[in-house]
């Protein structure tokens, strides 16, 4: 075997949560072309269907179902039917998620509450799900879509960076915990990426002038410019396959440099 070999992911089964549109379609679309067979869940029908249309355009082989990641009786449904019409999970990807942007002082705590439910107790959830089969087979990848919020702070997000730093350590205590069954659970720390999470901060004001947040974010990003999910997939890849079976609990940032930057002197 290659090293090449050890990134194919061709005969596993990889069930990514949210994998519609955004990071969640990217990385589907990756595993896809690096071989697995692709299942994806999200809550809305109509996305699915069309997700399903973009799939089959881009070659991949995937298959939709409505599924809310916070609702476990529905999701040990979604891993029975999956274990039953694709084989058991391999890999499961927690792309799904959230985020309200609201001064902490005006949050409700039900704002706080379902931003923590869909960004951190869905993806136990999942987990929860898909861990007997792994540790029945003795391998399993488990990939949990962190954030710069699992390591900073800022404005309007505590909800969020609550969520996503709880998910880092999740991340670290999957990896503790069943690390033993041939099980790795790391995550991928996305920077700044073009979705529609994050349009709202790129919406060229009234003036025609950028969204002041475009221009911190690409002021504070080395790279000078917003992440796409296409910047994961590599990432994703890796994290998926063989090549990573000695990597464990740890957060892959693909942020273009942010983490490692200060900021330049105004
Ligand atoms: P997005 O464009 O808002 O897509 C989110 C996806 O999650 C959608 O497919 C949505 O579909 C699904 N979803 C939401 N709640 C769900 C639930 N309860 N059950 C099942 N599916 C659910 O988000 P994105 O920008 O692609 O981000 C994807 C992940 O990366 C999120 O975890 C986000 O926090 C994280 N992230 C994003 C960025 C960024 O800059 N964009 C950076 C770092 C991390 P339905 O609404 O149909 O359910
Ligand atoms: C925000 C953004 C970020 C990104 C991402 C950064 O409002 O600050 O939405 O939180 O979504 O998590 O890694």
């Amino acid at each position: 075997m290659t090293v090449l070999d050890s990134f194919s992911l061709k005969g596993k089964t990889a069930l990514v949560t949210g994998g519609c549109y955004g990071i969640g379609y990217a990385i589907g679309k990756a595993l896809g072309q690096a071989g697995a067979t692709v299942v994806f869940n999200a809550r809305n029908p109509g996305r699915i269907q069309k997700a399903l249309s973009d799939y089959e355009a881009d070659g991949i082989r995937a298959y939709g179902y409505v599924c809310d990641v916070t609702d476990e009786a529905a999701v040990q449904d979604l891993i029975e039917t999956i274990r039953k019409e694709h084989g058991a999970a391999d890999i499961l990807v927690n792309n799904a998620g959230i985020i309200r942007r609201i001064p902490m002082c005006e949050m409700s705590a039900k704002d706080f509450r379902e931003v923590i439910d869909i960004d951190l107790n869905g993806p136990f959830i999942m987990a929860k799900a898909v861990l007997p089969d792994m540790i029945k087979k003795g391998h399993g990848k488990i990939i949990n879509i962190c954030s710069m919020m699992s390591e900073l702070g800022r404005e309007t997000v505590s909800a969020y960076a609550a969520a996503k730093g709880g998910l880092k350590m999740l991340t670290r205590n999957i990896a503790s915990e069943y690390g033993g069954y041939g099980i790795q659970c790391n995550g991928i720390g996305p920077g700044y990426i073009a979705t529609p999470q994050t349009a709202p901060l790129r919406e060229p004001q009234a003036d025609g002038n950028p969204h002041p947040f475009d221009s911190f974010i690409i002021g504070k990003t080395p790279a000078k410019r917003w992440g796409t999910p296409e910047d994961l997939m590599g990432a994703a890849v890796f994290l998926a396959s063989d090549a990573s079976n000695f990597v464990n609990g740890q957060i892959l940032y693909v942020d273009g440099g942010i983490l490692a930057y200060i900021g330049k002197q105004p």
